[in-house]
């Protein structure tokens, strides 16, 4: 028997040594050490010793459990050490990488579009002025000698919060009220958030514009035209063309719109331009006697020009976005490619 204890303790060291993870560790434990196992199975055959035989045999018994605990704990230890040495090794953090920065968001292309143009307007002297998005009938179409009976006052195009208060359908009204204030000479433009009743593909009942205007004595056409070509020569390039197309609106006379070549085609003609090779991408105008009648301006001393764009348009056209949809749903897709 105690030959029997022997050999299972040769043959339990090699299966230590050569269990090399923490579970066949656990398997060789269970069967050398278990209830079950080998030197259980060898101690029940001790009641069949002699007297004299059992304390010796009871005490290689003792010694080789002992040395079979010892031998795990001892292997445990190493084969732990070697899987935590391995997983370190495997899963090593490499530190000089640069950390992933997140999206610390970014501005709205509506605002990158207002900026820009801004600060080409204040380069050539202009100040910024802003104003109410809720406004009286008075600066928002009488003043500007658009009458109650025009069309741009049918409940089709503006929204009305009571019988003489609008949400403002241009950013005309602040124009209107920095004169009301302010004696010429002013040049001034007014960047703004503007509501018209109109919903489809190309038009949002929201959307943004930035108009501008100057008045000092001796203002001519020849002014509105300078100030807008060196606008577009700064904002679009100086080889893109520009031309001035006749045009009405109640608040200016003459007036104009003004066309760049198509910023896609180059003026060959695409889908974008309608196969004409232009863009209108501004009204403009010398402004209407009757406007300055209302503000206490003195037509005879003073002439000016005005001129407005729609921002989202603009921003199509600088981004080469297709669908005027995009920039009110606030999809982060989209936003942060700006
Ligand atoms: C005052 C006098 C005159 C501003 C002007 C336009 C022509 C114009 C449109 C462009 C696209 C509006 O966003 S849009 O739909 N604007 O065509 N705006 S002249 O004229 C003024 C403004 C204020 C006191």
């Amino acid at each position: 028997m105690k030959q029997r204890l022997e050999s299972m303790l040769q043959e339990a060291r090699s299966a230590f040594e050569n269990a090399g993870s923490e579970s066949e560790l656990q398997e060789t434990r269970v069967r050398y050490l278990g209830k079950k196992g080998e030197l259980t199975g060898i101690m029940k055959g001790m009641g069949a010793l002699t007297p004299e035989e059992k304390p010796v045999v009871g005490a290689t018994a003792n010694l080789v459990k002992e040395e079979l605990e010892s031998l795990f704990q001892a292997r445990n230890e190493d084969v732990r050490r070697a899987e935590i040495a391995d997983r370190l090794a495997r899963e090593r953090i490499d530190v000089t990488l640069p950390g992933r920065s997140s999206f610390r968001g970014s501005k709205h292309p509506v605002t990158l579009v207002t900026e820009e143009i801004a600060e080409i307007f204040t380069s050539l002297g202009f100040g910024i002025e802003e104003g109410p998005e809720v406004e009286k009938d008075f600066y928002n179409f009488e003043a500007l000698n658009i009458p109650r009976d025009h069309p741009a006052r049918d409940m089709q195009d503006t929204f009305y919060i009571s019988e003489d208060v609008v949400l403002r359908t241009h950013t005309s009204p602040v124009q209107i009220r920095t004169m009301m204030r302010h004696a010429p000479p002013v040049r001034v433009i007014a960047p703004g958030t503007v509501y018209r009743r109109d919903s489809d593909i190309t038009h949002s009942p929201m959307f943004h514009q930035i108009e501008g205007f100057l008045v000092d004595r001796h203002v001519t056409f020849g002014d509105l035209k300078g100030i807008l070509t060196a606008f577009i020569n700064q904002y679009f390039g100086r080889e893109v063309g520009v031309r001035f197309r006749p045009s009405f609106f109640p608040f200016t006379e003459p007036s104009a719109e003004v066309d760049i070549q198509c910023v896609i085609c180059r003026g060959a003609g695409c889908r974008v331009c309608k196969n004409s090779g232009w863009l209108e991408i501004l009204g403009s105008g010398m402004i209407d006697p009757e406007v300055f009648r209302s503000v206490n301006y003195d037509p005879q001393i003073y002439s000016g020009f005005a001129f407005g764009m729609g921002l989202e348009r603009i921003a199509m056209l600088k981004y080469g976005v297709n669908d005027l949809r995009l920039f009110f749903e606030n999809d982060l897709r989209f936003l942060q490619q700006f």
